[in-house]
């Protein structure tokens, strides 16, 4: 009897110490194993006509936006992008964590040098686990994004379904920009304009369309057939370059249930806005009369519109349900658009949004801050001397550091032990504090320079964004962190107050995102832990082991990896507002970056690159001083 019982709970321990694991590990793996996904990205020059002209530009497999990448939670996605334009290029996976892969972030001159005309590079996308929703992809280089980018979508794993009810059906919005004419040679305008007053976004599209209240635009507006009863989900994604939108549905709420990759809490708006970099995944419910109604953008002008014009062309596509009825002569507009001036809206609207917050997409906010920052995004000034002239330029800076991209990717420049390049002392504080918000400041001049930040792994880190007045220049910042998401804990008007405004963090269920507006006259607050290596050093050596005895012996070569972070205004980013991230490995294989790919794009060749932007304009002449 004994034995038998012995017997027995040896069986027992067998089932819960051996088999269990090993089933609960054989699913968790099956889960775990996604497919991997292949797609060819051909980058060449097409002809589009829109706003009754036509032109040529550079799009993805020739179509405008570019193809939709397409998979499953958990899924691997290998994307070779092969150069047939004449001008060099990179692409970014915007929102993709690239957990211990920067290798294939993107950035041009932070993580990776130009895909040369003529070649081809092959990106290895790595999701993070919990990532499901809306993303997108784009070209990061020069204002090529303007028309090569596209959405990415991430269905629930398989065998898992959404923290909602399953939609009827689904659809898919990219708010874009259009440009008429050449656009190098607007651009180069823009950045020729020492005032910056001249360029903006000259039409907004929805699914390539401005729709019926442009010049030729009534033919091809974009159409969504729905039928009546039904609940979509749709994914709207703003590509704009330099603007934020409002959007709305006439007759239709919102009801938004995700941003950025993340679910959220359900919150049922009439309108939303949408900041560029951001995405957005709401549900319609068609339970209006059948009929057409119009889907419009419009631009959020934070801006003073008195200095700086702005775009008042409103962007539209059609919601149309089937059925037998006599179709009106013209959809109805959706009346709760805010307006462009509309600071309320736009602040109000960013105050809705929280994280889902339950077990199956749990929050993990860090609570005990190891790293902290106070960050101030101004429009500013550089002096610097042309040609023995001394020139004043507008500039954007974050901390007064108008940041220069350096001539060598700087995670290459760390490969090769290149110096010189970057340093490793961007200010974790302001030079000076002032009534940041006031009117009246004389605006201190920024300091060009690539510095970085460096971030021990798991550092728990909270950066206070300000915004700053200087100049009477501000607008909102829309502001990406690579390679992460982050929590936004809070947010205000006027200048932060650290003792009283911490007491009101939303540490509970804040929202989560990869992009988040810093608000005109206010402050923005973010929270994340460094859990996502950028750096590696020892690729060469054969085994970990060879790393870990390099990190002891060479601990001063252990960061090699960067997460930008930027404004996603790309007339803020290229004027300076913009730095990095350095996060130094774990003490394991796990949580180390992961070794480089066989090939990277040479930056022994310089590019050829669109057109010499003002940050290179800025290095020639210093080199000009220098010398
Ligand atoms: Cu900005």
């Amino acid at each position: 009897m004994k034995s038998k019982e012995m017997m027995g709970m040896k069986k027992m321990r067998f089932l819960f110490e051996v088999l269990v694991p090993a089933l609960l590990t054989g699913m968790l793996a099956s889960m775990a194993e996604g497919r991997t996904h292949y797609y060819d990205f051909v980058l060449k020059e097409t002809n589009f006509t829109r706003l009754c002209s036509t032109k040529s530009m550079t799009t993805v497999n020739d179509s405008f936006p570019g193809p939709v990448i397409r998979i499953h939670r958990g899924d691997l996605v290998y994307v070779n992008v092969h150069n047939q334009d004449d001008f060099g290029v990179t692409i970014h996976w915007h929102g993709v964590k690239q957990t211990r892969n920067p290798w294939s972030d993107g950035p041009d001159h932070i993580t990776q040098c130009r895909i040369q005309p003529g070649t081809n590079f092959t990106y290895k996308v790595i999701f993070g686990e919990d990532q499901e929703g809306t993303l997108w992809w784009h070209a990061h280089s020069d204002w090529t994004r303007a028309t090569v980018h596209g959405a990415i979508v991430i269905l629930p794993t398989q065998g898992t379904t959404y923290p909602f009810p399953k939609p009827d059906g689904e659809h898919l919005l990219v708010l874009a920009s259009w440009f008429a004419g050449d656009f190098n040679e607007e651009y180069e305008e823009y950045l020729s304009n020492q005032t910056g007053t001249s360029f903006d976004d000259i039409a907004f599209t929805i699914n390539g369309e401005p729709g019926d209240l442009v010049a030729c635009g009534g033919e091809t507006t974009h159409r969504w057939l729905v039928d009546y009863g039904k609940t979509y989900l749709l994914r709207i994604v703003n590509v704009v370059v330099n603007s934020e939108l409002f959007f709305a549905i006439s007759e239709h709420n919102l009801t938004i249930v995700g941003t950025d990759g993340t679910y959220t809490k359900p919150r049922v708006t009439s309108y939303i806005m949408i900041a560029p970099g951001q995405t957005m995944d709401v549900l319609i419910t068609t339970n209006q009369s059948l009929g057409h109604y119009y889907m419009a953008a419009r631009q959020f002008v934070t801006f003073d519109p008195s200095i700086t014009g702005f775009n008042n062309m409103t962007a539209t596509a059609i919601l149309q349900y089937r059925g037998n009825y006599p179709p009106p002569d013209v959809p109805s507009f959706p009346i709760n658009l805010p307006l462009f001036h509309d600071l309320d809206s736009g602040l109000g609207f960013l105050s809705l949004l929280r994280s889902l917050a339950t077990p199956e997409h749990p929050v993990n906010v860090p609570l005990n801050i190891t790293t902290r920052m106070f960050v101030t995004a101004s429009i500013n000034k550089v002096n610097y001397t042309f040609e023995g002239t001394e020139v004043s330029h507008f500039a954007a800076s974050l901390n007064n550091i108008t940041f220069m991209d350096p001539t060598s990717s700087i995670l290459l420049a760390y490969y090769r032990h290149t110096s010189g390049v970057y340093t490793t002392d961007f200010p974790d504080y302001p030079p000076s504090y002032y009534n940041f918000t006031g009117d009246t400041y004389p605006p201190p001049m920024s300091v060009l320079a690539t510095k970085v930040k460096v971030l021990n792994y798991n550092e728990s880190v909270e950066i206070v964004v300000q915004w700053t007045n200087l100049l009477g220049q501000g607008a909102d910042h829309p502001l990406h962190l690579h390679g992460y998401t982050f929590y936004v804990v809070g947010m205000g008007r006027g200048n932060f107050n650290n003792e009283t405004d911490p007491k009101g963090y939303n540490l509970v269920d804040p929202p989560e995102r990869n992009t988040i507006t810093v608000p005109k006259n206010g402050w923005v607050a973010l929270r994340f832990l460094a859990n996502n290596p950028g750096t590696y050093e020892c690729f060469l050596r054969d085994h970990f082991q060879g790393c870990r005895n390099l990190f002891i012996n060479h601990s001063q070569f252990f960061f090699t990896g960067v997460w930008l972070w930027h404004c996603h205004f790309d007339r803020h980013l290229i004027w300076g507002m913009d730095t990095a991230f350095i996060v130094k490995n774990g003490e394991t294989p796990e949580t180390s970056i992961l070794p480089p790919p066989a090939y990277m794009p040479s930056c022994a060749v310089q590019s050829l690159i669109r057109l010499e932007d003002f940050q290179d304009s800025v290095e020639l002449f210093n080199e000009i001083n220098v010398n």
